[in-house]
């Protein structure tokens, strides 16, 4: 079993962030990202989470960004911001999102889009583990968070053989999420965090992002990063539905090195937390706050 001297520092990445883009460039160069996620209605409302995470894509230098939620929650996302795009997704009557039966309507959703972020706000009913299912048989790059990977968790056959082989598949498990999908408990995942996360990741072929204090990433050859931003200011609600946009966006960008996508992702949203709290208070700080800091973030200076 390899030690943990197979650690190395996320941010090493930070240079692919900084390279800077060609005067002659277009929105198009910089890839569309698509979010899936949100509940609107008696279910629960959780309109916020996939709107964050487009926010972040945003930020993070997509090109352009999607947003697919439940009908219902869809003024709400659109609210976030004049440059976010959205569609509506077939919903039921509890505002939980649902995959159409329409396999035109499917891929028209997926068309032009460079990666899927799939899961913030989601919900568990079947409707999402149907857009789970759907998803994970398709090309698409994709990032999986919060109820993507409850679901997942309920269903661990449907990432058997997605992952490798060249297709780009993200897990951003908490420590709670994490004990989910792999049926052990979040004491167990704290205790053995680099074991965990480095053979899970081994196992399904799979980046996968073991969140908390020092986040570890995890990647397929069993090469494990560890990032030394971020702080207990994070620890809010929002905070890992934005660090999934700034993945799906630094993924759409830099489409042909993910691994050092997924690490740069990671260290500039804890980075642009540390840029945050350093200016406010790790009490007060929201989740949102740290948009103001991200374009610190990129240049590595407060
Ligand atoms: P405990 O309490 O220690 O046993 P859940 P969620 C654990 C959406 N959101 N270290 C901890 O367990 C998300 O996108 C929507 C150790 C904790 O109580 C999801 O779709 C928002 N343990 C959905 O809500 C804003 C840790 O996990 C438990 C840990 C549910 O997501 C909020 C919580 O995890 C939210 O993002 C750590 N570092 N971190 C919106 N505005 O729309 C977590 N745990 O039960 O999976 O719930 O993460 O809130
Ligand atoms: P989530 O639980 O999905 O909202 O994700 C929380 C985000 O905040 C992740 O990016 C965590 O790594 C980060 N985070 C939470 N608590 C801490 C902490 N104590 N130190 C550093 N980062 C944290
Ligand atoms: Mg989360």
């Amino acid at each position: 079993m390899a030690s943990s001297l197979d650690l190395y520092w996320a941010g090493t990445a930070q240079e692919i962030v900084q390279t800077p883009r060609p005067f002659d460039s277009n929105k198009g160069k910089y890839g569309h990202v698509l979010v899936i996620g949100g509940t609107f209605g008696s279910a629960g409302g959780k309109a916020g989470a996939p709107a964050m995470t487009a926010m972040a894509a945003m930020r993070a230098g997509a090109g352009l960004v999607t947003a697919a939620v439940p009908e219902p929650a869809l003024p709400t996302v659109a609210r976030f911001a004049p440059e976010l795009m959205t569609v509506p997704l077939e919903t039921n009557g509890l505002g939980e999102a649902q995959l159409s039966a329409d396999e035109e309507k499917r891929q028209a959703l997926l068309k032009g889009m460079t990666v899927a972020a799939v899961g913030p706000g989601l919900g568990q009913g079947s409707g999402a583990e149907a857009i789970l299912e759907w998803l994970l048989n398709e090309t698409i790059p994709l990032v999986i968070d919060a109820d993507g990977l409850n679901v997942l968790a309920k269903s661990m056959e449907l990432l058997g053989g997605v992952g490798g082989a060249g297709r780009t598949i993200v897990l951003t498990p908490h420590p709670g999420e994490m004990a989910r999908l792999a049926g052990i408990s979040t004491a167990e995942v704290q205790s053995d965090r680099l074991n965990v996360a480095r053979d899970f990741a081994a196992r399904y072929g799979v980046i996968l992002v073991l969140k908390g204090a020092h986040t570890l990433i995890a990647h397929p050859s069993g090469r494990v990063a560890v990032n030394t931003t971020g702080n207990p200011g994070m620890a809010k609600g929002g905070s890992g539905d934005l660090l999934t946009g700034v993945i799906a966006g630094l993924l759409a960008q830099f489409p042909s090195d993910p691994e050092r996508a997924v690490e740069a992702a990671v260290y500039i949203h804890g980075l642009a937390a540390d840029f945050a709290v350093r200016a406010g208070d790790e009490h007060t700080l929201l989740a949102t706050d740290t948009l103001s800091y991200f374009s610190n973030a990129f240049r590595f200076r407060s």
